[in-house]
């Protein structure tokens, strides 16, 4: 037996080892991705996310890209192709969850339930260069996903990273009693509590039921994306962006409880929405006025 030669690979394969756990626990300790998973935790908590529902993806910074480099993969993924082109997020990468992962589980392992893909220069491909470490890719919405992002940068002068999507118990109720419009919606939604519009000033798009994942609801979502940065999917949930995950995960939630807010009124009122109080149209644009915001002037009366 050669001895030296057993011992040199007893080195290396312990070194790998090494090299792997720290690899993996550094990336998981920078603050985009304890934002990241934070968020996945709290949405599991709200009972957002039942099974494999709801998908989440950040558009990484230069600097979070510098941190992550030395932790990537020596040898990236193949490169895949998408059916979508989305030029104007060439070269970004982004983490984003595994498709099939559960929410509940990404705090577990977050190396097996999250990836960080490259995409290319063109913006139609993309390829794993840390993370999904059981053979994962991105979330089957990942090409929506990258359509929303291209949209919501240039909407917002790059400040959008988030997008997040989950499936809000009283969101998807809400969808079932009030028409399916987005004037209607954002009415209903404004009017339930003081601090809705605050949070939403434009309102929110909407789109009809659709099947989840495919390429019509990609299109339909991304195209109201460019006014509205929350949009509601009638019976499935909703898909939410913003600068952090602090301001995407908060508007969820805000919209979230005002529906819950607008589905106890109603029971209480014996299902009529002809309430005895509510707030007013020139309550809601002095509340925005009072934030120096502009609301959608043509969701108010
Ligand atoms: O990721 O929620 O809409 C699973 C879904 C699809
Ligand atoms: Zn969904």
């Amino acid at each position: 037996m050669d001895v030296t030669a057993s011992a040199q690979d007893m080195f290396d394969r312990g070194l790998a080892a090494v090299k792997g756990a720290v690899s993996g626990a550094a990336v998981e300790l920078q603050p985009f991705m304890a934002g990241f998973v934070r968020l996945c935790s709290d949405g599991w908590l709200q009972g957002w996310h039942e099974c494999n529902g709801g998908n989440l993806t950040y558009r990484m910074t230069a600097d979070d890209v510098k941190a992550c480099r030395p932790f990537f993969s020596e040898k990236p993924g193949e490169w895949v192709g998408m059916d979508v082109k989305v030029a104007n997020v060439g070269g970004s990468f982004f983490a984003t969850t595994a498709a099939g992962s559960f929410m509940r589980n990404v705090q577990l392992d977050v190396a097996g339930n999250v990836g960080i893909v490259e995409v290319n220069g063109a913006g139609d491909a993309w390829r794993t260069v840390w993370g999904f470490k059981d053979g994962g890719r991105p979330t089957s919405e990942f090409p929506s996903h990258l359509m929303t992002h291209g949209v919501r940068m240039e909407a917002t002068g790059g400040a959008s990273r988030v997008l997040y999507h989950a499936h809000p118990d009283n969101v998807i109720a809400l969808t079932k009693v009030v028409p399916l419009d987005a004037r209607s919606l954002t009415r209903a939604l404004w009017k339930a509590a003081t601090e809705c519009i605050m949070v939403l000033p434009m309102g929110v798009g909407v789109v009809p039921c659709m099947v989840p994942g495919g390429p019509e609801l990609a299109r339909a979502t991304s195209e109201l994306m460019k006014t509205y940065d929350a949009v509601v999917w009638a019976q499935h949930g909703l898909f939410c962006s913003g600068p952090d995950f602090d301001a995407t995960f908060g508007l969820m939630h805000s919209i979230d409880k005002a529906a819950h807010i607008h589905g106890l009124a109603l029971a209480m009122n014996g299902g009529s929405a002809d309430f005895a109080n509510t707030i007013s149209d020139d309550d809601l644009r002095a509340i925005a006025e009072s934030l120096g915001l502009k609301a959608n002037e043509a969701f108010l009366d």
